[in-house]
């Protein structure tokens, strides 16, 4: 039986991700790097609260990472990336005792160790590459994103190509669903992410979008990470910061084709516009 506030949070994670949406998660990025916010909350203290505010404009689950996986970017080695988010998960959990805290890693060893911090929810870009990964997944029984990603952030821009990439996608993602299922992870805690900007072109990215009702009806809750991404800037113009109006954009179209959890450094603004949709949806 699930007693305390621990047990309460993890019930919330879990009703949240089977929800209708639109469930925000707002992105926190313990990185010097990162494409867009490198370096703002790289200090533990400002990310935490860099958190608090993510949770005052309504996000419900945090994410947190320490490593870019932006094109062209090197891994860090496991000790570094553990040593930027380990404090910051604790910071959170002592300040904002009832957040639900993501961990976006690839490594079984930095998500076994945030899971111990109090994260609730394993955010892997690479959809258990590492072998430890479903293993840990499955015996804690945590929610994990699947994330689609075509070769790796190093090398992932150079000439992308598939046939069809909806349909590659889609198929990539069932397949790892099955191996982490058949791993013995809850097919309930499954979430299943298109990794727009991963190893895609502007079309690629904007083919996925438009079909995405195709990823859903697979019956996984889908997250997208369209966030201030530069296919975004391709269309509008201007630097990441500048893509928030485009960001509102794609949020409102993949959830109109069923997407339920938007992946976003803004999150008032997204929060709002997802709002008002799902205020006209359900009227
Ligand atoms: N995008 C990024 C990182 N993690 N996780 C999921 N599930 N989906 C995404 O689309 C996704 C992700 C890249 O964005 P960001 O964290 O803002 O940048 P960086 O990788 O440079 O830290």
């Amino acid at each position: 039986m699930n007693c305390g506030p621990t047990g309460q949070r993890e019930d919330r994670a879990g009703n949240l991700i089977s929800g209708p949406g639109p469930i925000l998660m707002g992105i926190l990025n313990v990185t010097p790097d990162s494409f867009s916010d490198g370096g703002e909350f790289f200090d533990p203290d400002g990310a935490v609260d860099r958190a608090a505010t993510l949770l005052d404009e309504g996000a419900q689950i945090l994410d947190i990472g320490g490593e870019s996986t932006r094109p062209g970017s090197d891994p860090v080695s496991p000790e570094e990336e553990l040593r930027r988010v380990l404090p910051v998960v604790h910071g959170i959990l002592a300040t904002r005792p009832e957040a639900i805290v993501s961990i976006d890693t690839y490594r079984a060893s930095t998500a076994e160790a945030a899971l111990d911090a109090g994260a609730l929810i394993v955010n892997d870009v690479t959809a258990l590459s590492d072998p430890g990964m479903v293993s840990l997944v499955a015996e804690r029984g945590s929610p994990v994103v699947l994330m689609h990603m075509r070769g790796e952030p190093k090398s992932m821009q150079r000439d992308p190509r598939y046939e069809d990439v909806a349909r590659e996608v889609r198929e990539f993602l069932a397949y790892r669903a099955e191996h982490a299922v058949c791993a013995g992870a809850k097919e309930d805690n499954v979430i299943l992410d298109p990794g727009l900007g991963f190893g895609k072109t502007l079309e690629h990215n904007l083919a996925l979008l438009n079909r995405l009702d195709s990823l859903v009806e697979l019956g996984f809750p889908v997250l997208v990470g369209a966030s201030r991404k530069s296919f975004l800037g391709k269309i509008s113009g201007g630097g990441p910061k500048d893509r928030l109006f485009g960001t509102v954009a794609a949020n409102l179209l993949a959830y109109e084709r069923g997407a339920t959890l938007f992946r976003v450094h803004d999150v008032r603004a997204n929060k709002e516009a997802l709002e008002v949709a799902a205020a006209i949806r359900g009227a």
